[in-house]
């Protein structure tokens, strides 16, 4: 059955690793429903909707978190929007899983230190690809 995912990762927070959030989502939607695709969206720069949208913004972020299955962050760039999404799916009982490489941060202990939270570090991005197939089996 095709799964509802949340996949967050850094808009306003930095967009250097826009694309491999498109990979990413590519990869989800090829047997499932990517809710955020806009995440992966080469074009939207960390200043883009800079205008006052932000409230429609939280409201539809928010809802679609609830309507999800499960969240899948990746956390490599920090940011405090996708902080609040994955504690907003802990307060919503949604599974949350989040990637980060190792190699290039070490996750905040706010993540790391939640036992809520299946965490999943990498070095190379094609590690991620078989932990997704089990996430979504
Ligand atoms: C304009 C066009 C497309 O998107 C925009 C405006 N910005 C956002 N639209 C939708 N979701 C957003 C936007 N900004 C942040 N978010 C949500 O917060 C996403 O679901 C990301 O997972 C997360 C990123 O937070 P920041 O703090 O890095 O911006």
């Amino acid at each position: 059955m095709k799964k509802k995912v949340y996949f967050a990762g850094s808009i306003r927070g930095g967009r250097q690793d826009a694309e491999l959030y498109k990979r990413v989502i590519r990869y989800i939607q090829r047997g499932h429903i990517v809710l955020t695709e806009h995440v992966g969206d080469l074009s939207l720069s960390k200043t883009e909707g800079m205008e006052n949208r932000d409230v429609a913004i939280y409201e539809q972020d928010t809802a679609w978190l609830r309507e999800s299955d499960l969240v899948i962050a990746e956390c490599t760039t920090a940011s405090l929007g996708v902080g609040y999404e994955l504690a907003y799916a802990e307060k919503f009982g949604k599974p949350v899983h989040i990637f980060y490489n190792a190699a290039r941060c070490k996750l905040s202990a706010m993540l790391s230190g939640d036992s809520y939270f299946s965490i999943h570090p990498y070095e190379n991005e094609e590690e991620i690809y078989p932990i997704i197939d089990s996430i979504l089996q």
